[in-house]
């Protein structure tokens, strides 16, 4: 197995990363950087990201960045044999990567205005409403798929849970209408009650 180098702090977007790790049973290395202090502008640090942003992953050596990015790779290179990703090839495949990149982006880019007018101070000016319009009628989407079967690909627990979870757990966090959707709230307290979501501060 390579040698996986996680550079993290806890309470952030690497989160979920730490959390995949542990579900995936990676054996890795934990670095804090305390970006409270301004660790991640490190010239060290820059030079694996230049983002200067946590999770911040190496892979003997060779960094990578974007939480996405990183889901997506652990899920092709250990989720495979674990049974927790679908193997190439496969319909579920398609569904893995569609509903991964949906949370991030499509549900994430409303996530951003939520946030953006709750840090102004003003969650239910005009943007903050709009986005969380959005963020419910996305949610909709969800849960009419989680009315259907208990977790994102189907009878079993799959990463895809994990990294679609961890978004909408976020939003909710943030004000977003989660609990008013009642299927994606009961797969909500099942994803958080696994005991790899405990692993941030491992
Ligand atoms: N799109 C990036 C976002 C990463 C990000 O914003 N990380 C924050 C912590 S939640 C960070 O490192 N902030 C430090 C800074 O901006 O200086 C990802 O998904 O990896």
């Amino acid at each position: 197995m390579s040698k996986t180098v996680l550079y993290w702090h806890p309470m952030s977007s690497a989160t979920p990363i730490a959390c995949a790790l542990v579900e995936l049973g990676v054996a890795h290395e934990r670095v804090k950087v305390d970006i409270r202090t301004g660790e991640q502008r490190r010239p060290e640090f820059l030079a694996l990201n230049p983002n200067g942003k946590v999770p911040t992953l190496t892979v003997d050596g060779a960094p990578m960045f974007e939480a996405l990015a990183m889901h997506l790779w652990l899920g092709e290179t250990y989720g495979v044999a674990k049974g927790l990703w679908p193997a190439e090839g496969t319909p579920e495949r398609l569904q893995a990567m569609s509903w991964c990149v949906w949370s991030y982006v499509t549900y994430g880019a409303q996530l951003v205005r939520l946030q953006a007018a709750r840090d102004m101070g003003t969650p239910d000016d005009a943007h903050g409403s709009a986005g969380h319009k959005a963020m419910d009628q996305l949610l909709a989407l969800l849960d009419a798929r989680l009315a259907q079967q208990p977790w994102m690909l189907g009878e079993a627990y799959s990463l895809v849970d994990l990294v679609v979870g961890s978004v909408i757990g976020y939003s909710a966090y943030i004000g977003a209408p989660v609990q008013q959707h009642a299927h994606v709230a009961a797969w909500l307290g099942a994803l958080q009650a696994r005991p790899a979501m405990q692993a941030d501060g491992a």
